[in-house]
């Protein structure tokens, strides 16, 4: 999967050069293009904002030089060019999965108050925002993009691929997961994570998953993908909490 990603600051991309990102852009599963703006910039002081038209505070990003820095990307018809700003849809794990599927990513990110409307509308992306609040560009909302379609994509994360299915495409919270030592503070790990019986971990994880869901983000189950019997537990700890 490749990502370019459009941006005055390719500095702040640092982050996502560690770690599972960054392993997986070393090992050619991923490849992250960072492309600097400013080097569309036509001026002779190489200058990519202005003030807006009927005043305000701030500047904007220029259309032409932002206009110049996407054409300079080779598209595909499995491209999927993005616009990351707070009017945008919302960023959520079944997004993320259908993002998944495209081979190619084409990121835009804003500074300053954004980007002349005029480009935005002859570019036409996908807007989409990472949650209601503000920040001071584009830049983190796309690396959380970056580092959330990224584990869709196979090689990427070391984990066999039944996992996201039993716990991740179900739209809970995940279970308590414990480590050594046996007993830590006074706390012991729970009896049956240490009986190798696979089948009544599996029950006790899922029983879980469900009751820290109920607890933390009830309004999660709604869109829960949940068995019978699973129904039938949430209702138990309904009883059980009234
Ligand atoms: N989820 N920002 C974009 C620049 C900007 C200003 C005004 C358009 C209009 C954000 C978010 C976000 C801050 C990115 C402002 N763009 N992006 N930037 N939340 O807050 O995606």
């Amino acid at each position: 999967m490749k990502f370019d990603v459009l941006t005055l600051f390719p500095e702040m991309f640092e982050p996502i050069k560690s770690s599972i990102i960054g392993r997986a852009t070393k090992s050619n599963i991923l490849e992250i293009n960072l492309v600097n703006i400013r080097d569309f910039s036509e001026d002779k002081h190489g200058h990519v904002d202005d003030t807006p038209y009927g005043g305000g505070a701030g500047m904007l990003i220029k259309p032409d030089v932002v206009y110049r820095a996407y054409n300079s990307i080779e598209k595909t018809d499995n491209t999927k060019v993005i616009y990351l700003t707070p009017q945008g849809n919302k960023l959520t794990q079944s997004k993320v999965e259908g993002l998944a599927k495209f081979n190619h990513l084409v990121l835009l990110c804003g500074h300053y108050e954004g980007i002349d409307d005029r480009v935005i509308q002859k570019i036409a992306p996908e807007e989409i925002s990472i949650g209601d609040y503000v920040l001071t560009g584009g830049e983190l909302p796309s690396m959380v993009l970056i580092d959330s379609v990224s584990r869709y994509v196979a090689g990427v994360l070391n984990k066999d691929s039944t996992y996201q299915e039993s716990f991740e495409g179900d739209g809970l919270l995940e279970y308590p997961q414990y480590t050594k030592p046996e007993e830590f503070e006074g706390m012991k790990v729970p009896e049956v994570l240490l009986s190798g019986h696979h089948a009544n971990i599996e029950k006790w994880r899922r029983k879980k998953a469900i009751e820290n869901t109920y607890k933390k983000r009830p309004e999660l189950l709604e869109n829960a993908k949940l068995t019978r019997e699973d129904k039938n537990y949430l209702e138990e700890l309904k009883f059980k909490n009234n």
